[in-house]
C-alpha cells in the first residue's frame, strides 16, 4: 500500500483545495489529510481564516477523499507524522515549491500544480468588507490604520473630521462625527475617554459596531447602559484592550485554570511609559489601568473584599503614578501604573506550587515562564505576536460581528469593573493622595 500525506489549512474550502487532494489520492492507495490547528495557523502568520478547526476538518472529510484526517499543531510534526504513519509519498501544492524538499530524506516529496483563480484569501475578501471608521487621534490611531491591511475584510476609514484638541469645539466633533458614522459599518474609538460614552452610544444606535479604547465609559453605570444599547442595537461593542486577544495571553489563562501553578494567591502587574505630559493626555489610571487590571479580574475575578487606589498626581491633577491594591476572600493583587514615573513592566502570577514570570513589557506578551521550587521543572512558552497584537484584535472584533457572537474575549462584568475602577479614582472612593 503506498501511502501519501499532505496538509492545509482549508479555509472555505473551494475546487482548488478539492483538485489537489484528488490528485494527492491518485499518487497512491491511502491519504493522509493534515488540517493546521487555529493556534498553529495564527502562529505562521495566518491570522485571516474564518472557519474553525472542526468546521474545516468536516469540510475535508466530506469530500469523501481523505482515508485519515489529522491535526497538524506544531513545527516539525511532519516528520513525526511521516514516520508514524510510514507515508511513502508527502504531496503540496506547488505555491510551496522547494519549501518541502528537506522532507526527501524521509519520503518521497512531489509538488502538484497549484489551481489558478481561486484561494481562500479572495474568498475571505469577496465577503461583505467592513468599512470601519478610525476616531481619535492619539499615537495607536495610526497603527490600527496599519494592522488593518493585514486582515482581510476590513476597510480602514479614517476620520474625516476635526481632529481632537477642538474639545471646546463641540459642535464640530458632534457634527463631524455623524457625518462619519454614516459612511462606515463599526468605528474604532481612540479618543480622550471623557468623550468614549456619547460616541459609543452614538455609533451603537446608528446601528454600527464599537470597538473602544478602554475605559469604554468612566462610570459603571454608563458602562452596563452602554451594553445594553448594544444588545438593543444588535451591535457588537468591544472593549480594544490588545492583550486579551493575543495567543501567549489566552493560552496563559487556559494554563493557570488548569492549576499550573497551583491555587493562585497573588497578581502583580506594572505597566508604565514615560510621555511628555500636556493637556490632551490621559491620567495613567486611563492609559494604563485597564490594562493592567485585565490579568488581575481574569485570573482572580471581580468580586474582591476590598481596595486602595493611591496616586500621585501633578499640578494639573493628572495621576503620574497610580497603585491600586486588592483583597480577595483568598488572595491579593496590585497594579502600578504610571506616565510619569518608570517601573518594571512585569506580570507576576503566584502560586502554591510555583509562578508565572512574564518580562516587560507583558501586555505584548510574546513569552512567560512557569517557574518552581526545582528550577529543573521550570518552562518557557513562546508565541509570535505580530503588529502588537492589533491586527489579531481587528480579527476577532471582525469574527464577533460574522458571528453573531454575544460575548467577546473581554467579559462585560470586568469592562464594567475596570470602569468601577476608574469611576472610585474621579470620585476618590477607596482613594489616598500621595
Ligand atoms: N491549493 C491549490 N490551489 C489553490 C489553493 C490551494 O492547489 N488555488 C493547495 C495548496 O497548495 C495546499 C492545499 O491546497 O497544498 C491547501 O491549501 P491552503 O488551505 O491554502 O493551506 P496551505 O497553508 O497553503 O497548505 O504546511 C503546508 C501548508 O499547510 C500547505
Amino acid at each position: 500500500m503506498t501511502k501519501v500525506i499532505t496538509y492545509g489549512t482549508y479555509d472555505l474550502l473551494h475546487y482548488g483545495h478539492i483538485r489537489l487532494l484528488k490528485r494527492a489520492k491518485e499518487l497512491g492507495d491511502y491519504l493522509i489529510v493534515g488540517v493546521t490547528a487555529d493556534d498553529f495557523d495564527k502562529a505562521r502568520g495566518k491570522i485571516n481564516v474564518q472557519q474553525s478547526l472542526m468546521e474545516r476538518i468536516e469540510a475535508v472529510r466530506a469530500t469523501g477523499l481523505a482515508d485519515k484526517i489529522i491535526v497538524e499543531e506544531y513545527e516539525g510534526q511532519k516528520i513525526d507524522d511521516i514516520r508514524r504513519y510510514g507515508v511513502d509519498i508527502f504531496t503540496v501544492g506547488s505555491d510551496w515549491k522547494g519549501k518541502f524538499d528537506y522532507l526527501n530524506e524521509f519520503c518521497k516529496v512531489i509538488y502538484l500544480d497549484r489551481t489558478d483563480g481561486i484561494s481562500s484569501s479572495e474568498l475571505r475578501a469577496e465577503q461583505q468588507s467592513l468599512r470601519l471608521g478610525i476616531v481619535g487621534t492619539s499615537p495607536v490611531v495610526e497603527k490600527y490604520i496599519t494592522e488593518s491591511k493585514y486582515v482581510n475584510g476590513v476597510d480602514a476609514i479614517n476620520a474625516q473630521y476635526p481632529q481632537y484638541g477642538l474639545d471646546d469645539d463641540k459642535d464640530s466633533l458632534q457634527n463631524g462625527y455623524s457625518y462619519l458614522l454614516k459612511q462606515v459599518d463599526a468605528v474604532y474609538i481612540g479618543s480622550s475617554p471623557k468623550h468614549h460614552y456619547w460616541q459609543i452610544c452614538q455609533a451603537l444606535k446608528s446601528g454600527k459596531h464599537v470597538l473602544c479604547e478602554a475605559p469604554i465609559a468612566l462610570t459603571e453605570k454608563q458602562s452596563l447602559e452602554l451594553f445594553k444599547v448594544a444588545q438593543d442595537n444588535n451591535c457588537v461593542l468591544m472593549d480594544a484592550i490588545k492583550t486579551a486577544y493575543s495567543m501567549a495571553y489566552s493560552r496563559l489563562l487556559l494554563l493557570l485554570k488548569e492549576g499550573i501553578i497551583g491555587d493562585i494567591y497573588s497578581v502583580d502587574a506594572t505597566c508604565t511609559s514615560l510621555r511628555n505630559l500636556s493637556n490632551n493626555s490621559w491620567d495613567s489610571i486611563c492609559e494604563w489601568g485597564p490594562t493592567a487590571l485585565l490579568p488581575v479580574f481574569d485570573i482572580l475575578g471581580t468580586t474582591y473584599k476590598a481596595k486602595q487606589i493611591v496616586s500621585h498626581m501633578d499640578d494639573q491633577k493628572k495621576d503620574l503614578f497610580t497603585r491600586v491594591t486588592f483583597v480577595y476572600e483568598h488572595a491579593v493583587a496590585s497594579v502600578k501604573v504610571g506616565t510619569g514615573v518608570k517601573s518594571e513592566g512585569e506580570l507576576i502570577v503566584s502560586g502554591t506550587k510555583g509562578y508565572v514570570y512574564v518580562p516587560a513589557p507583558w501586555w505584548k506578551m510574546e513569552y512567560f515562564e512557569t517557574r518552581y521550587e526545582d528550577s529543573s521543572k521550570n518552562r518557557r512558552y513562546f508565541y509570535q505576536l505580530d503588529g502588537e497584537g492589533i491586527r489579531y484584535e481587528l480579527v476577532s472584533f471582525l469574527q464577533t460581528i460574522r458571528k453573531g457572537k454575544k460575548e467577546s474575549y473581554i467579559r462585560k462584568n470586568v469592562s464594567s469593573e475596570i470602569c468601577s475602577i476608574i469611576e472610585d479614582f474621579y470620585k476618590g472612593t477607596d482613594f489616598i493622595k500621595i
